[in-house]
């Protein structure tokens, strides 16, 4: 969109230069000026996918947070930061919005190298309180005196670390605000005991009944009864601040302003205004409606938590290629009800990702044998580990790039006690638009040195139902990792198989080189054999590991001592992945002095946003970037630089 259009489209948002400018904004421009960002979030997403419902539901809560604070000077975290958009179209990035997500265009996050706005970088949850607190006391150490807020959601507010931070912060009694927005959501509906706790509204009925109640106990004690209950039928005020959030955030010695409606742009002002004259930590309760003025949003809130294309004017999904595949998540879940069918010790773990995860089947189908945790992923490990540890089957499924939270739980709590606990790690590999801090390209270098772990990943649909097989009749923990998105339409197994344990398979024979592949990068490893077989009319053969531990060794072995040349090709970070294993194989056993020998894999960089597809074009991870490799190594021109 030109900036002509922006301005004939958008003549409020058009007009802000510096975000400070909704300060000097009357009632009428501010009204107009929150619909025009609904409606540019609506009109974007609908085009890029992106994180909606949570973004509109904080547009007056950001609005404020611009009237009162001025982020040239004061910092505002976002914890996750998935609910910024109005943010970035407030602070300097309204011309580039269209990008959102896409290579080379603005992130779906705040990140500071994007703007100076964004004073912490995020994508994972719960972070907003401790981030905000080490830069108060930054702050305190350097004489400043700038504002620091934090905005935190109720579902992040289940993490411990959330917890963490709050108790320091009451320690140290800096000033500080945190502001909790409060939709009684997670990406689903929101879980434990904090939740309906902080969603216990108190109506004046309510309390008139509890005190009636209350009164006619306290009247039935002998001699004092009297006088506790003429007491506290005076103190209306302190038996609701006794029964609301309140108590909770005093008891870390926070002050404790709400709830308050969070769609009331003046209220959210005044209360602003006046938390910034307060001193030490403060807690601003806020409630609001998740998707709010998107009526397919707030209806489902759930399923415009991320959303891909739609319809912005139904809501509705935007096909783009008829597809009926299944998504590894999909075969995940399908698979997992299979096995759960026949091994009651069968249970499932999400943290906060029922839907993500592909796990909603299996809640309902065994809701007894089905528990979501929140957002604590190394709760969920630990739980597993309990329930492990008394012959339960736990099945922990959890996206890769949220399991690095886990590592110390994998490691002291499942796998030094070789407890039967399996890791299905969900978007193994590039995930695509999130970007930078949802990759899971981590997850075979933070295992693979873990003792009794069995690591597995799946080129396909079937490979996964077997593994999954495999792993529920392993003694033992297991960590299985597969990619986002759809498999390759594989038939499905009615029955799955158990894999032998350290096994590959020579998928395609040749004696002009070999590619040894891993999970998703098997098939493109085919396609570029198939292609190099054209092109020079020689063959190397295709190996799918399946296994990166134990690794194959000795198939790895008779393949390294045959073949002229070995490409290893796995989605994870080269530093300690597979090809590293391979590599420590082939070099302890003393087989590469003959063997020319090429890894590809991502390099030593946090590679940024875009498509699934143009990343691994760019990172030489598709069948271009493995058939070039491939003529590099076999014409004996293997560059240093494996990418
Ligand atoms: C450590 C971690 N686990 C899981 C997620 C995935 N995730 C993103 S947003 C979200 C829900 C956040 O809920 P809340 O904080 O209430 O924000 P809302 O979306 O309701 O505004 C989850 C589970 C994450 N970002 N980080």
């Amino acid at each position: 969109m030109t900036l002509q259009t922006l301005q004939e489209l958008f003549p409020m948002l058009a007009a802000i230069e510096h975000p400070s400018d909704v300060q000097t904004m009357n009632e009428k421009e501010l009204t107009r000026l929150g619909e025009e960002i609904r409606r540019m979030i609506i009109q974007t997403v609908s085009t890029t996918g992106g994180h909606l419902a949570p973004s509109l539901g904080v547009v007056e809560l950001t609005m404020a947070l611009l009237r009162v604070f001025n982020p040239a000077r004061d910092r505002i975290v976002w914890d996750v930061g998935h609910q910024a958009y109005a943010y970035k179209l407030l602070t300097g990035r309204l011309e580039r919005f269209h990008t959102l997500r896409k290579l080379d265009g603005i992130s779906g996050f705040p990140r500071p190298s994007e703007s100076p706005f964004d004073h912490f970088g995020v994508g994972h949850s719960s972070t907003s309180i401790s981030a905000a607190l080490g830069m108060a006391a930054a702050r305190d150490l350097a004489n400043q005196s700038h504002n620091v807020v934090a905005v935190i959601g109720d579902g992040s507010m289940t993490a411990g670390l959330a917890y963490e931070g709050l108790n320091q912060a009451g320690g140290l009694g800096k000033d500080l605000i945190v502001v909790l927005n409060d939709n009684e959501m997670s990406i689903s509906r929101n879980v434990g005991a904090l939740s309906s706790f902080l969603s216990r509204k108190l109506s004046k009925r309510w309390v008139q009944r509890f005190k009636k109640e209350a009164e006619a106990i306290m009247r039935q004690i002998p001699k004092i009864g009297d006088d506790i209950a003429d007491y506290a039928r005076r103190s209306e005020d302190s038996l609701k601040s006794f029964f609301t959030p309140g108590m909770l955030f005093e008891a870390f010695r926070f002050t404790y302003i709400g709830p308050i409606k969070g769609h009331d742009l003046r209220l959210l002002t005044n209360v602003f205004e006046q938390a910034r004259e307060l001193e030490g930590p403060i807690l601003i309760h806020v409630l609001t409606k998740k998707g709010k003025g998107y009526e397919p949003a707030e209806t489902n809130p759930t399923y415009f938590h991320g959303v891909g294309c739609f319809e912005p004017e139904t809501g509705i999904a935007r096909k783009f290629a008829a597809c009926s595949l299944p998504t590894f998540t999909e075969v995940f879940g399908s698979t997992l009800c299979t096995l759960a069918e026949k091994d009651e010790r069968i249970v499932a773990i999400t943290a906060a990702m029922p839907e993500g995860t592909g796990l909603t089947c299996f809640s309902e189908r065994f809701p007894d044998r089905f528990f979501d945790v929140g957002i604590c992923e190394q709760h969920a490990v630990t739980f597993a580990a309990g329930l492990a540890s008394q012959g339960m089957k736990p099945v922990v499924a959890v996206y890769s790039t949220f399991m690095q939270r886990s590592y110390d739980q994998v490691v002291h709590d499942v796998c030094l006690q070789n407890l039967s606990v399996t890791l299905c790690l969900d978007r193994g590999g590039l995930v695509g638009e999130d970007g930078a801090t949802h990759h899971g390209v981590f997850d075979l270098s933070y295992l693979r040195h873990i003792p009794n772990l069995m690591i597995m990943a799946p080129r396909n649909e079937p490979e996964l139902q077997n593994m999954l097989a495999t792993a529920m009749a392993h003694e033992g923990p297991v960590a299985l990792r597969y990619p986002r998105g759809l498999g390759e339409g594989a038939p499905l197994a009615d029955c799955p198989e158990i894999l032998p344990v350290g096994q590959g398979e020579l998928l395609r024979d040749g004696s002009d080189g070999v590619i040894v592949a891993l999970g998703s990068r098997v098939n493109p490893a085919l396609e570029a054999a198939r292609l190099f077989h054209a092109e020079t009319g020689r063959d190397v053969a295709v190996f799918n590991a399946r296994f990166v531990k134990p690794l194959p060794e000795e198939q790895l072995l008779a393949l390294a001592s045959t073949q002229p040349c070995m490409l290893v090709v796995e989605e994870n970070v080269l530093q300690g992945g597979f090809g590293s294993a391979v590599l420590e194989l082939l070099a302890d056993r003393d087989a590469l002095a003959k063997l020319r020998f090429k890894r590809l894999g991502v390099p030593d960089i946090f590679v940024e946003h875009g498509s699934q597809k143009e990343l691994r074009a760019r990172l030489g991870l598709n069948r271009d970037g493995i058939l070039q490799a491939l003529h590099s190594l076999s014409g004996g021109h293997a560059s240093k630089n494996p990418v």
